[in-house]
């Protein structure tokens, strides 16, 4: 078992711990995505300096490309990427679902042909399992389906049930192939409806996982949908496991996030905007091309003490990243995934200090 330790709970926020074979989690944490075992523009040094904990890799990635037989060779990621901090794997079916050619989606998984080459494969709920295992990721995610927004309420009655009926299959070979280092955990779906939510979350939590997720958010629905299912379906998740949003989501978001008792998050955000120019500051996001920029001698974030802004400028960061210069990615890739992790660091320590409400006020009047 994972034994997760709430530690203090102030309203719905939480801070808590956990521990897995490669080290302890504390709670709330950012995992910066690292799809094809790297995190894009850093080394892990450069992730263990801007204090990430544990980082996320994607099965359909790596199963693909490089494939087991090659990472089985170095017993899993860790040594194959050199870091030896926990990692979390996604499952597939949310990759298979938005990158795989000629999907077909069956009672015994996703059939696809591969985005690289074209090849013929089939992704059963034991194969997840089993490529996960060899991967040796300490938190191990049940395969599901994801649905698109819109979605019906049949459609979503059905993708439900499969879920279920997968996170079952799940849960058997993992039993039966783990010792119970890789702590496995199941997701909740169920669309737009509060009905579904909190039919898939009973079924999910019925057969008894290390934690649970929240899948199926922030799939193009408005925000206070995807807000209003957050807030239905985390309280009714067991107050003792950690508790995952998928693939979420702004700074504001994971704030309010946390206050509704989430614990986990991830997103490409962080690293995708990093390569795009944008940069999360307290103040908000600003554009580094902005010719506003040109001269200015300030750090992107006067309030960061990330290396990017104790060494550089805006006007070096905004010629960089306009003549196309390698450098742009790196630093501008160091400062908001610095920004991400420090902000759910804050959340944890405002947390524990019982000021979280203070910190959320503050982290609104700062924003312009
Ligand atoms: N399921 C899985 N991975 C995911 C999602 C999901 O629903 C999402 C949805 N935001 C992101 N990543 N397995
Ligand atoms: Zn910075």
């Amino acid at each position: 078992m994972i034994d997760f330790k709430l530690i203090v709970q102030s309203e719905n926020a939480r801070a808590g711990e956990f521990h897995t074979a490669h080290g302890k989690i504390t709670t709330p944490v950012f995992m910066p995505v690292g799809t094809q075992a790297t995190v894009k523009a850093l080394t892990p040094e450069e992730l263990k300096e801007v204090g990430a904990q544990i980082i996320l890799g994607n099965t359909y990635h790596l199963y693909l490309r490089p494939g087991t037989e090659i990472v089985g060779r170095f017993e899993g990621l860790h040594r194959f990427m050199h870091w030896e901090r926990p990692i979390l794997t996604d499952s597939g079916g949310f990759q298979v679902f938005s990158l795989a050619k000629l999907r077909k989606l069956t009672e015994k998984g996703y059939q696809f042909q591969s985005h690289i080459d074209g090849s013929r494969h089939l992704f059963t709920p034991e194969k997840s399992i089993e490529v996960q295992i060899c991967l040796n990721s300490d938190i191990i995610m049940c395969l599901d389906q994801c649905l698109e927004y819109p979605a019906t309420h049949e459609q979503a009655v059905e993708a439900l049930e499969l879920t279920t009926r997968w996170a079952q299959r799940c849960k058997e070979y993992w039993e039966a192939e783990t010792g119970g280092l890789n702590h496995l955990f199941g997701i909740v779906q169920g669309g737009m409806f509060t009905d579904l939510r909190q039919r898939s979350a009973e079924e999910i939590m019925g057969i008894d996982f290390p934690g649970y997720a929240i899948g199926g958010l922030s799939v193009g629905e408005p925000k206070e949908l995807m807000m209003e299912m957050a807030a239905h379906t985390l309280p009714l998740l067991p107050a003792d496991r950690p508790r995952y949003i998928m693939g979420v989501g702004t700074p504001e978001d994971l704030v309010e996030l946390v206050d509704l008792g989430a614990d986990m998050f991830d997103c490409v955000m962080p690293t995708r905007n990093a390569r795009n120019g944008q940069l999360f500051t307290e103040r908000g996001t600003i554009n580094i091309c902005n010719a506003r920029f040109r001269e200015d001698e300030g750090p992107v974030d006067t309030s960061c003490s990330c290396y990017t802004c104790r060494h550089y400028s805006r006007a070096y960061l905004r010629h960089l990243y306009t003549a196309r210069e390698i450098l742009a990615y790196r630093l501008n890739t160091i400062h908001n995934v610095h920004y991400y992790v420090n902000l759910v660091k804050e959340m944890r320590e405002a947390i524990l200090a019982g000021r979280f409400d203070r910190f959320k006020k503050a982290f609104y009047s700062k924003r312009q």
